[in-house]
């Protein structure tokens, strides 16, 4: 990918922006009308609501923005502003129906691909212009990702398949990996798809720790709940232990406990909860509760980064933990292939130099660290993206899920959200500081 040549960045935001279209269609196609206008769960838009935010985005920031047109529907720009109305009350506003929110985005994009074709991409408008395209490849897949979220919540028969992960033999390498102390580079300034708050590559000192070969197990946690993690105390900070108490939690979202074992429910299908699947559905103050419980802690956001990013044997950092090459299916399972994350100890061809594996892909993870700009932070191309998050409201999520496209992922990408949410594909790993026996 060289964003210097305008024919190869025309090619690549085109098949980029057209596979994010086709998951859009095959997840809003897949259920009736009934099903695309109605609220499946307090904490997501009807489907419907998502594409047409997806439809109008793309008109705001590459029609009106990069092609300079004049505004088709601005008339709907407020009901699809997510900062205007929260998710709860989506479902009360004048949607597009079904039909006419296809219709409108189908429309847009006609348009865009015409503005693609015109637009020059030389010297900086490539950068700029280029960027929007991007931009928008990634914030549809995000939706598609927010979608495949809803079908999740959704009660009913099934609606999605795909075929499921390889079985991977049991993995008996090292339990954890030790990451030498010392600067490395976070963040990144050559990314061109990078978003801004990825941004700039900057030094950080992080000393010596150790880290979790893999995320951590439907079996591994199923030994915290047996050992009553969710009734003691000990293991969690305030907030969780009154979160967990007046919610009634007791298991990872979907879980439901049947005689000595565990089910859960996945798009529409009861299972045997998976032991050596990576655990999924889990809040942050859980992911929390079990780190303490097991003498480990949650590994920072810097920390989780230079896992994924660091090469010893050049002190540099690189795109991937596998290096700099965009990801194939034998690197991660990313990009929905699967409907669920792959074994723990899968996809070796994606491990780090150090040997950490799975830290792209399967299951978003949860770290310590708050949502903050990286020093030199700059909001681009809105404030809105990143910047009104920042703060101590928010805790950083890392390295994508088997619901994330490669576009919206990558060794520096940032995802965020409440301490409490569990609806997302959150997972996570342990980690320790060396110095600690
Ligand atoms: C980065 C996943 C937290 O879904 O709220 C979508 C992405 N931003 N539309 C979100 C996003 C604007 C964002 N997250
Ligand atoms: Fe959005």
């Amino acid at each position: 990918f060289a964003p210097e040549d305008p024919e190869v960045f025309r090619r690549r935001a085109l098949t980029t922006l057209t596979a994010a279209r086709d998951r859009t269609t095959l997840l809003t196609t897949c259920v009736d009308e009934p099903d695309l206008t109605a609220q499946h769960s307090p904490l997501m838009s009807p489907l419907v609501w998502d594409l047409a935010h997806i439809g109008n985005q793309e008109e705001q920031w590459l029609w009106r923005t990069v092609g300079g047109q004049e505004a088709i529907r601005p008339e709907i720009d407020s009901i699809y502003d997510a900062f205007e109305h929260p998710r709860a009350e989506r479902p009360k506003l004048p949607l597009l129906p079904p039909e006419e929110a296809r219709a409108y985005a189908a429309d847009i994009r006609a348009r865009v691909l015409d503005v693609l074709e015109r637009t020059a991409f030389d010297g900086s408008r490539l950068t700029e212009a280029g960027f929007a395209f991007g931009m928008i490849a990634q914030h549809e897949q995000q939706h598609d990702e927010t979608m495949l979220i809803t079908h999740q919540l959704r009660r009913g028969p099934r609606a999605l398949t795909a075929p499921d992960p390889e079985p991977a033999p049991l993995f008996t390498g090292p339990a954890e990996v030790l990451v030498p102390g010392g600067p490395f580079t976070m963040g990144t300034s050559a990314e061109p798809w990078a978003l801004d708050n990825e941004r700039p590559a900057h030094t950080r000192d992080v000393p010596a720790f150790h880290i979790d070969t893999t995320p951590v197990t439907n079996a591994a946690y199923q030994a915290f709940i047996d050992d009553g993690g969710y009734a003691d105390e000990r293991w969690w900070t305030p907030e969780g232990w009154a979160h967990i108490r007046a919610h009634g939690i007791t298991a990872p979202l979907f879980w439901r406990r049947d005689g000595r074992q565990w089910l859960r429910r996945r798009f529409g299908v009861t299972e045997v909860v998976p032991p050596d699947e990576p655990v999924l559905h889990v809040c942050w103050y859980e992911a929390d509760a079990y780190a303490r419980w097991a003498g480990r802690r949650l590994p920072t956001e810097a920390e989780w980064e230079k896992a994924a990013r660091f090469d010893p044997a050049t002190g540099g950092s690189m795109r991937y933990p596998w290096g700099d090459d965009d990801p194939r299916p034998e690197h991660a399972n990313l990009g929905q292939r699967h409907l669920r994350p792959a074994p723990a100890g899968s996809y070796p061809a994606g491990e780090s130099p150090l040997g950490v594996r799975q830290l792209i892909g399967d299951v978003w993870e949860w770290t310590a660290s708050d949502f903050t700009p990286y020093p030199g932070f700059r909001a681009f191309p809105y404030k809105e993206y990143s910047e009104v998050f920042f703060g101590p409201e928010y805790k950083v999520l890392r390295g994508g899920s088997f619901a994330v496209d490669p576009v919206a992922c990558r060794g520096t990408f940032r995802n965020w959200d409440y301490p409490i949410r569990r609806q997302i594909f959150s997972g996570f790993r342990t980690a320790r500081s060396a110095e600690d026996v």
